[in-house]
């Protein structure tokens, strides 16, 4: 067989359906077999890093693998960003790129790509000879699961062309298993929970599964524990009368008076990083139980009392357990007082501070947030707008809550966003970006999402600034002219790319360009202008 197909037929072999990528000539032949031997779905980008982007916002999205392919060369280079975003997220991706055939020592895109990629943090998987093929693209999708960061899976141009023996490779990855918590980790764990007075239950990325949330509600409700998240776990007990939603720097005043009077935090799949703690201060004179199944998150940020590796529900289920053999009584800390108090707490309660030309963020968000189907995948991009859409904008669960922003990086959001919708069709997208991120990586894969009929909701958060960089010269007393840029109306931009574009200038025109999300047929972009001096800080 050829090398290009049975190449195709590896990666179908296994379960790879979506490859995200560019052409060149590194990569073409392969991409033109898992087109049309294997029937595989290609979705062209306009650039590398969105199609990097993509398969990352895919793995996000659908808890499994993305896909993406590059030329050599300038290919390869184009992804760094994104590959290193992907590293510091744990995304499990495997990117194909083409290689220069090693006889020619002067091609114009020869580069050393190991050392490229080995800078970025990703792994470097080396296709070896034509006939290893099976082995090694399994290889490299075996160390993407297990090792959870992107691998590159380095193929020489000059293999494209070869005749091949193919056969399946076996070595696939082990799927997660419950592990069996330590029974003396368990027996420390209860013995700090039933002594404790005020437990809070504390639910992070690695417990955002229906399964984990029945488990931490079963385990809350016995302790008598209000429940709270991480920002990855965003919306996981959304509804519950004693969900005080995200623990730490974005937490609403109820939950931050809660979590500061609280004696215990029992923590599942989450971080407790420097955001979840607030610089540790959360966490001050508290006993920490805390629960990951990867042994590195423990002690890793924050030093916990009991520190339990195993599986979320598991450790849940054998605490309840014990202490229901202890007869030990509920806290009372999840009081029907603390039960008013959350439901009296009002998110989108705001000083609006509209004008004829200039719209409040809050405003806007609370009618994007009724207006938008509640089913969404939301991704929210890098910039200092993006404080007040993680607290008034929500998901129907984690898992649809597109986390993007681990590099700090801004413009990542529109590849994320479309990579995103292919793992979850049949809802929409829902993207919040400053206009600074849109213009920097968003406006040529905009027309992306164009030509793949992508459904997709673009609202741009526009203050004609790098708003996070106009604040610290605001604060100094500085002139802010260095952060201003006078774009143009990116609505007519959207239009022109082949979407519908709105541009907003106060509420009225708001509520003009959601009507028009009700009845879109394509791609939308919603340019909303906002005051740079009335946006509250975020961004780095
Ligand atoms: C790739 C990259 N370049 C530059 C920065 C520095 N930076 C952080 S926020 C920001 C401004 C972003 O502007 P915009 O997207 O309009 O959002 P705003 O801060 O105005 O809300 C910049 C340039 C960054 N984080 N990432």
């Amino acid at each position: 067989m050829l090398f290009q197909d049975a190449f195709a037929r590896a990666l179908a072999d296994n379960g790879v359906s979506t490859v995200f990528g560019v052409l060149g000539d590194g990569n073409l032949w392969l991409v033109d077999s898992f087109d049309r031997v294997v029937g595989g779905t290609y979705v062209s980008f306009s650039n590398e890093a969105g199609a990097v982007l993509a398969a990352e916002g895919y793995a996000r999205a659908s808890g499994g693998l993305g896909v993406a392919t590059v030329t050599h060369g300038p290919g390869l280079t184009n992804t760094v960003t994104a590959l290193v975003d992907g590293v510091k997220d744990r995304t499990p991706i495997v990117l194909i790129a083409g290689d220069t055939a090693s006889s020619d020592r002067d091609g114009f895109q020869n580069i050393p790509q190991r050392e490229v990629v080995l800078a970025s943090g990703a792994g470097f998987e080396q296709l070896r000879t034509p006939n290893t093929l099976a082995e090694d693209v399994a290889t490299a999708i075996r160390r993407a699961h297990l090792e959870r960061r992107p691998v590159v899976l380095n193929v020489p141009t000059d293999f494209q062309g070869q005749d091949v023996e193919y056969y399946p490779s076996e070595r696939r990855h082990v799927t997660p298993q419950s592990v069996r918590p330590d029974l003396d980790a368990i027996d420390r764990a209860v013995g700090v929970i039933a002594s404790v007075h005020r437990p809070v239950v504390l639910a992070g990325a690695g417990a955002r599964t229906p399964e984990a949330r029945e488990a931490l509600l079963r385990l809350a409700e016995r302790i008598g524990a209000p429940v709270a998240t991480t920002l990855r776990g965003k919306d996981l007990f959304r509804g519950h009368p004693f969900n005080l939603g995200i623990c730490g720097t974005l937490a609403n005043p109820v939950a931050l008076d809660t979590i500061n009077r609280s004696d215990c935090v029992i923590a599942f799949g989450a971080g407790l990083n420097r955001w979840t703690t607030a610089e540790g201060s959360l966490l001050d004179k508290k006993q920490v139980v805390h629960v990951d199944a990867d042994a590195q998150s423990i002690n890793r940020w924050a030093i916990a009392d009991v520190g339990i590796v195993g599986d979320v529900v598991a450790v849940a289920d054998t605490i309840v357990d014990w202490l229901e053999q202890l007869d030990d009584t509920p806290t009372g800390f999840a009081s029907p007082e603390l039960a008013a108090q959350i439901a009296a707490y009002d998110e989108a309660n705001f000083v609006d501070r509209s004008t004829d030309t200039t719209v409040d963020i809050r405003a806007a968000l609370a009618r994007i947030e009724t207006s938008i189907p509640a089913e969404r995948t939301l991704v929210i991009d890098g910039g200092r707008f993006n404080i007040d859409c993680f607290t008034m904008l929500h998901v129907p669960d984690p898992q649809a809550y597109v986390h993007i922003i681990n590099f700090a990086s801004i413009g990542l959001g529109v590849g994320n966003a479309i990579g995103a919708s292919f793992a979850a069709p049949g809802r929409p997208v829902l993207l919040v970006i400053g206009d600074g991120g849109f213009m920097l990586g968003g406006l040529a894969e905009f027309n992306t999402a164009v030509r793949h009929n992508v459904d997709l909701i673009v609202v741009v958060m526009n203050d004609g600034a790098y708003g996070a960089e106009h604040i610290h010269f605001r604060n100094k007393n500085m002139d802010p002219a260095l952060s201003f840029f006078d774009w143009p109306d990116l609505g007519p931009v959207a239009t022109a790319l082949g979407g519908e574009g709105f541009t907003v200038r106060n509420l009225a025109e708001l509520d003009v360009a959601l009507e028009g999300v009700a009845r879109r047929t394509r791609p939308i972009l919603i340019d909303i202008k906002l005051d740079p001096d009335k946006v509250d800080v975020g961004g780095h």
